[in-house]
């Protein structure tokens, strides 16, 4: 059985701590999935939300110390009741509180598994790149050394994304080329990601299969990402995002099988 199959059939509940701008189409991209969204942050409750979340998903696109409080909270407690973790630093390197932040977040909890663009990831982990706000600015390197050498270093799976993603644990490395240009033209494209990747991680089975999940996920979301293209072809980026989250619902694993475009290193 597929990873998504499971999703479908499980339900898994997410716990999300997320950002104001991405939190409504969060919810429903999860739901359109099959998953059971949660957002919470009270620092009175996040904890036992977490560790009877199936994952977790934290990020800190819309920070201020009260969330990094909450972050730092549901991380610990998912940790210790062995709920994966997914941590999506957006913006890091942006500005030096969001980049401390992010360090603060590595150090202080075991993130499972690090969702983000090339340049968030760079900062995340020391390397050079350059940044503009919450996007990715060109940068030069390569990025699969730079994933893989992350890996490593911070003891997570990464997952860093752009046209192409990449998927490492720092020895096993799988790219995957499903997507669409139009991600880039709406907000929380990535966000959403995140959440979906921690949903495939609930379900998963364990650590052991996070990598496969994750890889899962992306080809899931990047082949979701390329019909509603297709259908919404010559309209506006507000059709494409509602038909995005129309084929987070639609979309077969028979379909997905056929159109996943997933390669080892
Ligand atoms: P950024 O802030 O750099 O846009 P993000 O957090 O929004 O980062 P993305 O890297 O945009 O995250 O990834 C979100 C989704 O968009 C992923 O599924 C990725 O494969 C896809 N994607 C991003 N850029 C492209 C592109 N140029 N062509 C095809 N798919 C893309
Ligand atoms: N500003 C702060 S968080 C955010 C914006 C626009 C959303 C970023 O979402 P994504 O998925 O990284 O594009
Ligand atoms: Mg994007
Ligand atoms: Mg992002």
């Amino acid at each position: 059985m597929s990873f998504l199959q499971k999703v479908r059939q499980q339900n898994p509940l997410v716990h999300n701590i997320t950002n104001v701008v991405v939190t409504n189409f969060t919810a429903n991209g999860l739901l359109a999935l099959g998953a059971s969204p949660f957002m919470a942050y009270a620092h009175e409750e996040v904890a036992d939300v977490a560790a009877m979340a199936g994952a977790v998903m934290l990020n800190m696109g819309t920070l201020d110390e009260y969330t990094l409080q909450s972050i730092l909270l549901a991380g610990q407690s998912a940790n210790r009741a062995g709920v994966p973790v997914v941590f999506d630093p957006v913006g890091a390197g942006a500005t030096p509180y969001r980049t401390a932040a992010a360090r603060q977040v590595t150090e202080q909890m075991q993130v499972d598994i690090l969702r983000s663009n090339i340049a968030e990831l760079a900062h995340v982990a020391g390397a050079e790149w350059t940044i503009r706000g919450v996007d990715a600015g060109a940068g030069e390197g390569d990025r699969v050394k730079l994933a893989q050498q992350s890996a490593r270093q911070l003891g997570t799976l990464v997952v860093v994304t752009g046209q192409e993603d990449i998927v490492t644990d720092g020895e096993t490395t799988w790219i995957v080329s499903n997507g669409h240009e139009l991600l880039t033209r709406i907000t929380g494209a990535g966000c959403l990601l995140s959440s979906v990747v921690a949903a495939f991680a609930a379900v998963s089975g364990g650590r052991e299969y996070w990598l496969s999940a994750a890889t899962e996920a992306l080809a899931f979301y990047g082949t979701a990402a390329e019909i509603a293209a297709e259908r919404t072809a010559g309209q506006g980026t507000g059709s494409f995002q509602i038909e995005l989250i129309n084929q987070l619902s639609l979309l077969t694993p028979d379909e997905l099988q056929k159109r996943a475009r997933i390669e080892q290193l």
